[in-house]
């Protein structure tokens, strides 16, 4: 019995400081689990920022505004499929979140879209944005910049 407890440290020890950089790195398929981030984006370009809101009130409550101080523009978005069958996006005017619900903001659904942004944003940058609710008032979110997470 004691020689496995032993080992079991031993193993947790030499997975926690191995040297191998590639180690260090999140792998593809703990990257697809990350709900909360921003992608990359050059100074004056756009970027995307992705999350997970519970709404903690027993009511429902709207999201009406967005803000970052990182970009010059924040706005809410939906990806919608045009006539034509290509991908677009527009400003959504708000999001509705039922009470002790989650909404979920990601790639190819609704996104909060930096624009114009101020400075260069990677790698281990993070991004705030400020999310206005009707009832809960303003929340503020830290996501990392992630850039190969498609
Ligand atoms: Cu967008």
């Amino acid at each position: 019995m004691k020689t496995s407890v032993t080992l079991f440290f031993a193993i947790l020890f030499f997975s926690g400081c191995g040297d191998d950089p590639k180690k260090n790195s999140p792998q593809k398929s703990e990257l697809a689990k990350i709900e909360n981030w921003a992608r990359p984006g050059v100074q004056g370009q756009m970027s995307g920022a992705y999350f997970v809101y519970r709404n903690p009130l027993s009511i429902a409550d709207t999201l009406i505004s967005v803000y970052s101080p990182q970009a010059m523009m924040t706005q809410i978005h939906e990806s919608y499929t045009t006539e034509d069958d290509l991908a677009g996006m527009r400003e959504k005017a708000e999001i509705i979140v039922q009470a002790n619900q989650n909404i979920t903001l990601e790639q190819g659904g609704l996104h909060v879209m930096l624009m114009n942004l101020k400075t260069d944003l990677q790698e281990p940058d993070s991004v705030t944005i400020s999310l206005i609710f009707n009832q809960a008032g303003k929340v503020d979110l830290t996501l990392p910049v992630i850039s190969n997470k498609k």
